[in-house]
């Protein structure tokens, strides 16, 4: 993490140009931006069109909720935090240290909650700002940190609005419905209906989770911290540090590895880790049916090590008959079976190709995003785009994303960004875009990585995009670093 913290102060630089900023989101790497812009003295606007900060932890608070990154990892450079709970955080504390960091570095004040930004058009210039409550405004740059797992993907079953009972999705939970004694079915089998099980089978009646494509699971002790070890941390910075830097390693050295090389051992030792895991499971016939048909890491992987333990209970039931319609009453599923239910949560994940989106985005002689992305998503190195001067994604299109750290990934682009704003703001350009060149020969280095990667091995998943091509960075995470380490200036278009 060295890297980062020089490329801060090789951004103090004399700046002739005073410039407006415009962030999009006030999650993670909306504020992270803000700080980093507030940092540099640019004047900077957040448009949040929720209430709170937070992003994904204010978006998901479903019973259950943890990340299963390492918390200590999953924390700003600059702002690494003694006091998480556990081994990997629950969402609540998660999302009290994003507040707590917005709070602490003077983000609050620049944040527009509840304004929605719905159209962004470049008049040559500079950015034309509309949000959907008539808010109109213009900036010199425009970052658009608006999250990856963010639209919901609420697939249309049959007779679904007929359910008499509550019904919605895991990222739309419903406070007001008890959820003690009642019969509760949830459609889905990711890394979300994976953390509802184990939250909400000790809490019903009766669980029935629907799987249509069973997962690979692979264990992950979630241990507590001490009141002593937290105390060392906060006593102890360096400790703290070398503690992230040995939960960071562990991750790249293992997961980042394996996904992008099907023939490495680290991949052979996952595979081993998530069948060991899987012979748990006592029922012959449940354990066949919770197998997957396809290798381990294909999809994400989900991370539990409770998650058979509760499908296992009496109370609970993995139905594997493919689902035909709902019912007043339940889920009707194609072998005639009704299953009464008095709450169903669709679990079915996220529309992940949307980004900034749908926002209407007008590029220069007013391109189309749309149109641009009409194909698929792509920026050059995931930050951006050619014919959108000025205009930053943040977490965008072909990100590394999977089990580690999204607060690092970010953390790095938004130093790459900086260092491209740096240039605007000493005059040695008024406009700066990836070269279209630079992001065709990305593209078809990045297409061509993805044929060795663990993704394309015979399954479907939020990783591959319309095409079946992954859409993820499909590179080392070390490539990663170093791309972001600063911008290769022959790969823009500068004006
Ligand atoms: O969603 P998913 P998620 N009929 O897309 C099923 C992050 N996350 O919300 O595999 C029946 O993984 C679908 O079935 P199939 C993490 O990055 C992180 O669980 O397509 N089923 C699948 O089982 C994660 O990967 C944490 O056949 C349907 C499920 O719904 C990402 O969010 C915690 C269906 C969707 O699984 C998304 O996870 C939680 C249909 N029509 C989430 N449509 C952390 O801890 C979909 N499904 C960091």
């Amino acid at each position: 993490m060295d890297a980062i913290s020089q490329i801060d102060d090789a951004g103090a630089t004399a700046a002739v140009r005073p410039l407006r900023a415009a962030v999009i989101g006030a999650g993670m790497a909306g504020v992270l931006a803000a700080i980093k812009l507030r940092e540099r003295g640019i004047d900077c606007v957040v448009f949040e069109k929720g209430d709170r900060v937070g992003g994904t932890w204010r978006e998901n608070d479903y019973p259950g909720l943890t990340c299963d990154v390492a918390a200590h990892w999953y924390t700003y450079s600059f702002a690494r935090n003694p006091e998480w709970d556990r081994l990997m955080a629950r969402g609540p504390e998660i999302r009290a240290y994003f507040e707590r960091a917005a709070r602490d570095h003077g983000v609050l004040p620049l944040i527009r909650f509840g304004e929605e930004v719905v159209r962004l058009a470049y008049d040559g210039e500079r950015w034309q700002l509309d949000t959907a409550a008539g808010h109109r405004d213009s900036f010199d740059v425009v970052i658009a940190a608006t999250g990856v797992l963010h639209h919901p993907n609420i697939p249309h079953f049959a007779g679904i609005e007929s359910f008499a009972g509550a019904s919605f999705h895991s990222t739309r939970w419903d406070h007001a419905v008890a959820l003690d004694g009642r019969r509760i079915g949830v459609i889905g089998v990711g890394s979300t209906a994976a953390q509802l099980a184990t939250a909400l089978v000790p809490r019903a009646e009766r669980f029935q989770l629907f799987q249509r494509t069973a997962q690979w699971v692979i264990p992950r002790p979630n241990t507590p911290y001490s009141e002593a070890e937290r105390e060392r941390f906060r006593a102890d910075p360096a400790a703290l540090e070398a503690l992230v830097q040995e939960l960071r390693a562990k991750t790249l050295e293992g997961y980042a590895a394996a996904v992008i090389d099907v023939d490495s051992p680290e991949l052979a030792e996952i595979d081993r880790m998530c069948r060991e895991h899987l012979a748990t499971v006592r029922d012959p016939d449940l354990r066949r049916r919770l197998t997957p048909d396809y290798r381990p890491a294909c999809k994400r992987l989900v991370i539990s090590d409770d998650f058979y333990a509760a499908i296992q209970q009496p109370n609970a039931e993995l139905v594997t008959a493919p689902i035909e319609r709902i019912e007043p009453q339940g889920v009707r599923t194609a072998d005639g079976a009704l299953h009464e239910l008095d709450v169903l949560v669709l679990a079915t994940g996220f529309q992940v190709d949307r980004f900034i989106r749908p926002a209407k985005v007008l590029g220069r002689g007013g391109v189309d995003l749309d149109d641009v992305w009409d194909d698929g998503p792509k920026a050059y190195l995931s930050v951006t785009v050619p014919d959108f001067p000025n205009f930053f994604l943040l977490n965008g299109p072909n990100s590394p994303v999977g089990n580690f750290s999204l607060v690092e990934v970010a953390e790095r682009q938004t130093n790459y960004l900086m260092q491209l704003i740096d240039g605007l703001r000493r005059g040695d350009y008024r406009e700066v875009s990836a070269s279209r060149e630079a992001l065709q020969r990305f593209e078809a280095e990045r297409r061509e990585a993805a044929k060795k990667t663990v993704w394309v091995t015979g399954c479907a998943s939020w990783y591959l995009d319309k095409n079946g091509v992954p859409a993820s960075w499909t590179f080392s995470f070390e490539r990663f670093a170093q791309e972001m380490a600063a911008p290769k200036l022959a790969d823009f278009e500068t004006r």
